[in-house]
Formats: C-alpha cells, structure tokens, sequence
C-alpha cells in the first residue's frame, strides 16, 4: 500500500513536472523569449549601469597643496607624479562616514540602471575593500575600518542590481613591479612577481568574497604578456564561470568591448557586445571644482543613442571622500530614471536600429514585431521615416498610450504630430509591424554603402573642459587652447564598406575671429593633419571644403576637429560634416 502510493505520487509528479515543462515552452515560443540567455545577452539586456569610482583620490578631489590639478581626479598621483610615501598618507584621513550601501544601491535601481561596477582597486593601487594580499586597502590602513565592497554586495543582492568590480589589472602606482610608476621607482619590473603576488590572488578574494559578480571591469592593458592576462580571465572563469570580462583586459581576450570613454560611434556597431565608460561631468574620481554636468536631456539623449546602435551606457559617478554621491548627479540620475519608468520598455532588451544612422530628430530601437522611434528634436507636426518596408500595423506613444496618425506609401512613413512633445526629453513611438523583423529598402540599411553621410557635433565626443554644447544652434564652441586634454570634438566611425570621401564642414563664427587656423585629421594620420583657416561667417553657418579621406572597413576611424594654438579667442561654432563620396 505504502509502496503504491509512493510510485502514483511519484508518477503523478514526474507527470505534472513534464506537463509544467512544456506549457512553460510554449509559453516561451508565444513571446519570442529564449529561456536561458548566456551571460552576455543579459549583459546586452541591462543597456544602463553605473560605474563608481571612489578611492583615496577623492580626498584631494583635483587640488594637491592648494593648486588646481588638472585632468582626471583619480589620476592625481600620476600627474602630479605624488610620491607613495606622501600619497599613502591619505588613507589615516580616508573615513566616509556619510557612505550608505543601501542609497547608493538604490539610486543605481533609482536612476533604472541595471548593473553597477565599483574600483575595487585603481591605479593608485589602494584596495577599496579587505584584502588580506596587501595591508594597503581600506580596512587595514583607514580610521573607517569598514569593506564598503561586502556592503554594496548585500545592498546590490537586495534591490536587484548585478554587481562587478573594476580592478587595474596592470597599473599599480604602488608597486614597484608593476606599471605605472616611474617616479619611486627604478625602471626595470618583474611583472611577474606583481602578477602572482598581487593582481592574481587580489582577484580571487573579489571572485570568493562578494557573492555573485556580473563582470570584473580590467582597465589600461599593458607590461602584462598574453599569458598573464590570460592567467587572469582563466582565474575568473574557473572561480565564476558565468562571470564576464571586458576587453580592456588586452590580447583580444575580452568577452565584450569598450569603446572609447566617452565615445558614441556614429551608426550601428554590430561585431560584439559593446560598451561606453562614460563621465557624468569631465571626471571620473571625485573633483570639487567640476560642476560640467551633462543636463538630463543630454543623457537620455545619450542612452537612447547608444542603445540604437547596439551598446551598453556604463555612467559614472564619483562619490565624495565622506560616501556621498554628489547631490547634483542624485538628482540628474533620478530625472533619467523618471523617463525610464515609463520608456524602458524601449530601452531594456532591445535590438539595434535597423537603419543606417538617422541624424539627431529621431533614433531607433526594435523588439520581435516592434519598432520604436525615439523623437529626441521635436520636428514639428510631422516626422518622416523612409525606407521601411513591412506594413505598419499600429502606432501609440509610449508615454501615455494615445494613438499616432499615420500615413504609409510605399516605404515613405509619415507620422502626424502634436505641437509640442509629449514628452521634453524624448517621445517614443511605439509601432507594430507586420513581421518579427524591420525590413529596410536598399540603401537606407546600416551595413549600405553611402553616397553621403553626415556627421553631427551633437553626436561627436566632445573632449575638453571647455567646448560645449549648445541645443538651440545644434552646435559646439568653446575650442580653446588651454592645455590637456585638447578641446576638440571627434567622430568614431566604423563603416561596413570601404569608402573614400570628400569631408565638409559647417561651421559659424564672428568675422573678428576669421584667419585662426584649425586642424582636421583621421586618425593614425596625426602627424599630417589637415590645417585650414577659419573664414568669417558673419554668424551665418556656412560650409567649407576640408580634405579627402579614406576609410576601411571596420577600422576605427576616428575624425578629429580642434583649433590650432593662437592668441585670439576662438569662438567658432562647429555644427557638422558632410562626407561625400568620391570612390
Ligand atoms: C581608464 C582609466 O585610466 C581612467 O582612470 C578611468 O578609470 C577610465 C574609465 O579608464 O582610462 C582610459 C582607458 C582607455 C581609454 C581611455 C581612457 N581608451 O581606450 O580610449
């Protein structure tokens, strides 16, 4: 008796679990989700997360014995080449008091960020969390004794964000055998002894001791060979083997890309999952004195940018030496995260545009079936898609659910729209399409040969602490030679044809400034730029011939603008180039 029903219970079980098992399976193929998703197609999913750096260098936060240091906070001690024996001082002062896992993760969940990634240890060398392979960390040397990386672990575990360390894998300005340092200590290294005696066994207290990591962040490839860093991503995966590596772990050897810091490409880059470090002002680590916060609209410009073109936005904040994150970025953070609670629907989860890049009015996102357009310039009352060809089914913006008019002839897409937008940032169509895929006519698809193409300054990196952007003339000023990092704005292109090209550019500027000189080169071709003379414009945006370049398939060709070192003020407002086609 007891044997029988032991075997129907079992039976009934195995049936029931059978009978769960392929009504989940069905349920999946209905919405077109896959079930398991590798870690890097999370990874892809997230879109949004928050890079933290926070270390000893936020105590001087830019300004060493009363000066102004300039460049980037956590690069203090290299710049301003501070000794170890006077820089490890900082750690008797380091106690951020003020510093709450639980706000820091919450603002992260706040701001609709889906990952965080923390300095567990930058190049200054100093761990940010207890190590027991070097006494230089955080609980060992600093009146507040705590590990802020157990904490931020619970909180992240709490709130649902996946959480990952930044570790500087070859620069340690601390130790004489590893990169960096060329001001204590001798020239010759034993890369070597720095690698097993430190970065590996570093590793492994971040991989054993904080629970689940979504990624360890490596940074500035160098001394290190093939097989260190390959020691070190194989130390990752045999500790976590669902654990991600970025590429700047060098030798190719990375599970995904960064682009360049601050670096949107200009269309589509679909050969790996990517990423973009990018600043919230001009700084990584804490600086007092740099208030260049990027406005709202700017990011969630930036974001939607990104997503379009297949990459992630790794957005960083650089908290104060008390545990604070600066109030300002709280509350620039918060405002994305506002748009985001109501549009990640056409954030999270979504592919790449399907079309080649579309300029600055409106950007493209899709899921099986949909199409968003995000409006991030208003048009007016009527905004223009050429070249899709599947029927359009349905249109509603996504903000408040109202039905967009529309007209469809041929691939020629008009929407008919309200005055003003529906949303200030961005307002996002949502379309249903006949099909899963968007279909493009020839020529207006992303991997299409382009008879022209243009570039715009809204969507170049805009390097420096001076040039600006400006939403009302669509333009960049501010190119003034004031010293490192050069004021410019430059273009990452990575094109899917070989193309040679005629370059434009539209520029305005007060007859006063006319005769400055300007420079233009792509990049690799830096020792013969292009120099031009600025011509006045009277104000008007005028276009003027630039030079000739050739450009490769997949390579990183990056277009660079910048002013020439002269003593008048340069006022010149850059708008855009034009690329034509020649060959
Ligand atoms: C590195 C660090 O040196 C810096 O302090 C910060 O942590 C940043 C996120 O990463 O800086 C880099 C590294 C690589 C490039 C640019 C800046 N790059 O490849 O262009």
């Amino acid at each position: 008796m007891y044997f029988r029903e032991k075997l129907m219970n079992t039976q009934t079980i195995s049936i029931f679990i059978i009978a769960v098992f392929l009504l989940m399976s069905c349920e999946n193929k209905k919405d077109g989700a896959i079930e398991n998703k590798t870690p890097l197609e999370n990874f892809h999913d997230m879109k949004f997360g928050m890079f933290i750096h926070w270390g000893l260098y936020s105590i001087p936060a830019g300004e060493w014995k009363g000066e102004y240091v300039r460049g980037i906070g956590e690069w203090i001690m290299y710049n301003r080449q501070i000794p170890v024996k006077e820089y490890e001082q900082l750690a008797q002062k380091f106690d951020p008091v003020k510093f709450n896992a639980d706000e820091w993760s919450q603002l992260a969940k706040d701001a609709g960020m889906k990952y965080m990634v923390v300095t567990a240890k930058h190049h200054d060398g100093f761990a940010m969390y207890n190590s027991k392979i070097s006494d230089y960390n955080i609980v060992d040397r600093t009146p507040f004794m705590r590990d802020p990386m157990t904490e931020l672990a619970k909180s992240n575990a709490e709130t649902g964000i996946k959480f990952g360390f930044y570790y500087s894998q070859a620069q340690d300005w601390y130790e004489p055998n590893a990169a960096g340092n060329t001001w204590d200590f001798p020239e010759e290294r034993d890369p070597k002894s720095y690698v097993e005696g430190k970065a590996l066994p570093q590793i492994s207290e971040l991989l054993k001791n904080y629970g689940n990591l979504a990624l360890v962040w490596f940074d500035t490839p160098q001394l290190l060979t093939r097989e260190q860093a390959l020691s070190l991503k194989q130390h990752v995966k045999e500790l976590q083997p669902t654990c991600l590596v970025n590429d700047r772990i060098g030798f190719n050897l990375g599970d995904y890309i960064q682009m360049n810091d601050n670096s949107i490409p200009t269309m589509v880059y679909d050969w790996n999952a990517w990423e973009i470090p990018a600043t919230l002002n001009d700084t990584w680590g804490y600086k007092k004195n740099d208030q260049n916060w990027k406005d709202p609209h700017d990011l969630i410009y930036k974001l939607t940018d990104i997503v379009s073109k297949g990459g992630n936005y790794l957005l960083n904040v650089g908290p104060t030496a008390e545990g604070v994150i600066p109030e300002a970025s709280q509350e620039i953070l918060r405002t994305v995260g506002n748009w985001l609670k109501v549009n990640g629907e056409a954030i999270y989860g979504t592919n790449h545009t399907p079309f080649f890049y579309p300029g600055i009015t409106w950007k493209c996102t899709t899921k099986p079936g949909k199409i968003y357009f995000h409006i991030v310039n208003w048009p007016g009352t009527k905004l223009e898609i050429e070249g899709l060809e599947n029927k359009v089914k349905s249109a509603h913006f996504l903000a408040n659910n109202e039905k967009v008019e529309f007209t469809q002839k041929g691939n020629k897409l008009v929407f008919t729209l309200p005055a003003v937008p529906v949303d200030p940032f961005n307002t996002v169509i949502v379309v249903e399409i006949n099909g899963e895929q968007a279909k493009v006519s020839p020529g207006y698809g992303y991997r299409d040969s382009q008879q022209e193409i243009t570039f715009y300054a809204r969507d170049a990196r805009i390097r420096g602490e001076e040039a600006r952007y400006d939403w009302e003339s669509q333009s960049v000023s501010g190119f003034v030679n004031s010293g490192d990092p050069k004021n410019e704005l430059r273009w990452y292109h990575f094109p899917f044809v070989d193309g040679k090209y005629q370059v434009d550019i539209e520029y305005a500027c007060d007859d006063s400034i006319a005769g400055s000189e300007f420079y233009f080169y792509k990049r690799m071709e830096e020792e013969h730029p292009y120099n031009g003379i600025i011509e006045g414009t009277g104000g008007q945006f005028k276009q003027f011939r630039v030079m000739e370049v050739n450009m490769t398939k997949g390579e990183d060709n990056r277009l660079v603008f910048g002013l020439v070192e002269n003593d008048k003020s340069a006022n010149v407002r850059v708008r855009r180039i034009f690329l034509t086609r020649v060959q």
